[in-house]
């Protein structure tokens, strides 16, 4: 029998990057090709980040090419841009799995492959862990070992970046730093660094320079031993042009060479090499485009395609499922929505958001008060630091944070925000666990991390009206930081628009009677264990449920009613069990001398891996399911039939 052709000839014979390393130069291009429809196929059935990998696929292939990996050591940042990466080292054949529970990561990871040198989920910590690694390799005297950090624009506008560039600068650390410079983030890039970087893409004088380096550079490989004195040259010819215009990187002390075509995979192969053998900090700017050979993908936005959803492949149609009847909105959109309302009668709101006006929906203010609302670029602290700044004006800006992301930011939540009293409103999107983006983006631990804060108020909404309601408080007179958080996808109201009421802070309410049990819960989670509820209810269990929706101040008359009348009580929180809504339940009861059976139910103290976030509850052990069991272990499997005789 004949064998079939294959679908990839080439990619098919690649396990390893040390199989990539023996095909010659000439078959580069095609081996690009057939990794990039080899993403395309996958990633239009499967879903997944798509954009940002099209983008980087001549990079991957030439930074495998060249570089020794895995004893060289590729450092991805955010790692949103990995897939061809994974698909060259070793995973091709189980890549269909990527991002589905129990399958590959979606991000790099170190206990999945010996390449992914650096876990990673959020952005711009590459040039740190990677000058951490060139460090590491100088000590234990690695002399042959090269570290390379692989960094977008967007990442770049961090903070975190350049504390790292400053450090490896000043310290003439050997390692090679890649800028894929696309001009965008998930959204547009945006701020200064962005003009600075089309500005040099541009300019005249660079593109002079450009050509004497790469000039240079083309003997570097024959006079090998020599490098270090090439290497002088370079500099030389670069800073010549410095006297005519400053480069950033330059004064940062990184050699800059670029701009090149990230998509020439030929030319990336010899500027690779080149820069391989020039010792001290370097820095590589290459353009790319997102999306870049997918045709409806560079037609249209980059936004859309960072991260489509399933689409068809052959036309570039991204696939909708239309409901038959009309589904609640998302969290993310009753957000958007309202916070126009209340800005336009409220003209001291502000919004602000770090690089994510797409994800949690301020772009919908963005767009109707362009002049109020902000994107200040991958940058948490600066987010919240800029928050306060314009609280002690007298403005309410609403900063709206990923739960994982504001980790980043807690001394300035702390310092900057708590300290001096301000009210800036955190909105928490993404709370809880986030689904198939896995670990990195899990938001377990804010009600934990937020309520040891004095003057911080913790509250998290059980529907649309409430986030609506909270919203509302929150930006009344005097009302001192206050986070409300939300997990990412849709409530559970259709009709989501109610008139906005004032919440009291640190009340909760009951939202069913009962006499066996007491369930309190926070949050949308709430819902879930609803459903737990009413199945009890069916099999003769009568069991009370209360909607905390604060955690901080908490319900104490709430608690004490609950106390007074129940023996057995579970809390249940989409949230780390540690140092969450059930601990301040339990802090409660032993501070005012109550005694009960309480379970916990939340996050476990472990990892939650990747998986859609019906699977996570369920595995963690809070869903509806999970709750109906607990009920029964505490009270006796047969005790709702007891109860309904009695
Ligand atoms: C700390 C942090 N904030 C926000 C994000 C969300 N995020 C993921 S990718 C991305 C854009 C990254 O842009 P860039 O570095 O230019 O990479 P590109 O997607 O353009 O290749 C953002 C904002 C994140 N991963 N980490």
């Amino acid at each position: 029998m004949d064998k079939p052709t294959p679908t990839y000839p080439l990619l098919e014979q690649i396990v390893l990057p040390s199989d990539l390393r023996q095909l010659n130069e000439d078959q580069l291009q095609q081996v690009c090709t057939e990794l990039r429809d080899f993403i395309i196929d996958l990633v239009s059935v499967k879903g997944g980040h798509f954009g940002a990998s099209l983008g980087v696929v001549e990079l991957t292939v030439a930074l495998h090419y060249v570089f020794n990996t895995p004893y060289d050591q590729l450092v991805w940042d955010v790692g949103h841009q990995a897939y061809g990466h994974k698909i060259l080292t070793g995973r091709r054949e189980v890549f269909h799995t990527n991002r589905i529970h129990k399958g590959l990561s979606g991000f790099p990871k170190r206990s999945e492959s010996e390449y992914d040198t650096f876990g990673v989920g959020h952005s711009s910590t590459s040039i740190g862990g990677a000058l951490g690694m060139a460090v590491a390799s100088k000590l234990k005297g690695e002399k042959d070992r090269h570290c390379v950090a692989i960094i977008g624009d967007g990442a770049m506008t961090a903070g975190q970046a350049f504390e790292a560039l400053n450090h490896a600068g000043g310290a003439g650390t050997d390692m090679l730093v890649i800028l894929n410079d696309n001009c965008m983030s998930i959204d547009p890039n945006v701020g200064a660094l962005k003009e600075y970087l089309t500005d040099i893409t541009t300019s005249h004088t660079y593109n002079k320079v450009k050509d004497d380096v790469w000039n240079l550079l083309g003997k570097i490989s024959k006079f090998g031993p020599n490098a270090q004195a090439i290497a002088q040259k370079v500099e030389n010819a670069v800073k010549s042009a410095l006297l005519k215009q400053s480069n950033l990187f330059e004064s940062l002390q990184f050699r800059y060479f670029g701009p090149v075509d990230g998509h020439d995979v030929d030319h990336l192969v010899k500027v690779l090499r080149d820069l391989r053998d020039i010792p001290g900090p370097k820095i590589l700017h290459t353009i790319t485009k997102k999306g870049k050979g997918y045709a409806p993908a560079e037609a249209g936005s980059p936004t859309v395609w960072h991260a489509p959803g399933l689409f068809n492949k052959e036309t570039g149609e991204i696939i909708k499922v239309v409901p038959k009847s009309p589904q609640p909105p998302k969290y993310q959109d009753v957000f958007g929505h309202s916070i126009v309302e209340l800005a336009e009668k409220n003209p001291k709101i502000v919004g602000v958001t770090p690089a994510m006006p797409s994800g949690c929906s301020l772009n919908i203010m963005m767009k109707a008060m362009p002049d109020r609302a902000f994107d200040v670029g991958i940058a948490e602290q600066h987010a919240v630091t800029f928050s306060a700044g314009m609280a002690t004006q007298g403005m309410v800006p609403f900063c709206n944070i990923y739960s994982s992301f504001m980790q980043r930011a807690y001394d300035q939540v702390v310092h900057d925000v708590a300290l001096q009293n301000l009210n800036v409103v955190f909105c928490l999107d993404r709370g809880g666990l986030a689904g198939a983006d896995g670990p990195t983006h899990h938001g377990n631990f804010d009600f934990a991390y937020f309520r040891c804060i004095p003057n911080m108020v913790v509250s998290a909404p059980m529907n649309e009206e409430e986030l609506r309601n909270l919203m509302y408080t929150a930006q009344l007179p005097d009302q001192g930081p206050f986070s409300i958080r939300y997990p990412r996808g849709e409530g559970v109201m259709t009709e989501w628009k109610t008139p906005f009421k004032a919440i009291k802070v640190g009340t909760g309410r009951k939202v069913r009677s009962g006499t066996d049990i007491a369930v309190l819960s926070i949050g949308h989670i709430g819902n879930i264990a609803a459903k737990g509820i009413d199945a009890l209810e069916k099999e003769g269990f009568s069991v009370a449920h209360y909607d905390m929706r604060f955690v901080k101040p908490i319900d104490e008359m709430l608690l004490h009613e609950v106390f007074g009348k129940f023996k057995h009580v579970i809390t249940i929180e989409d949230h780390a069990i540690m140092g969450g809504m059930g601990s301040a339940v339990l802090e409660f009861m032993g501070d005012h001398g109550y005694s009960a059976h309480v379970k916990r139910m939340g996050v476990a103290d472990k990892w939650i891996e990747h998986g859609t976030q019906k699977e996570l509850y369920a595995e963690c052990g809070y869903d509806d399911v999970a709750l109906v069991a607990a009920v029964k272990e505490m009270l006796g499997e047969n005790k709702g039939i007891k109860s309904a005789i009695a």
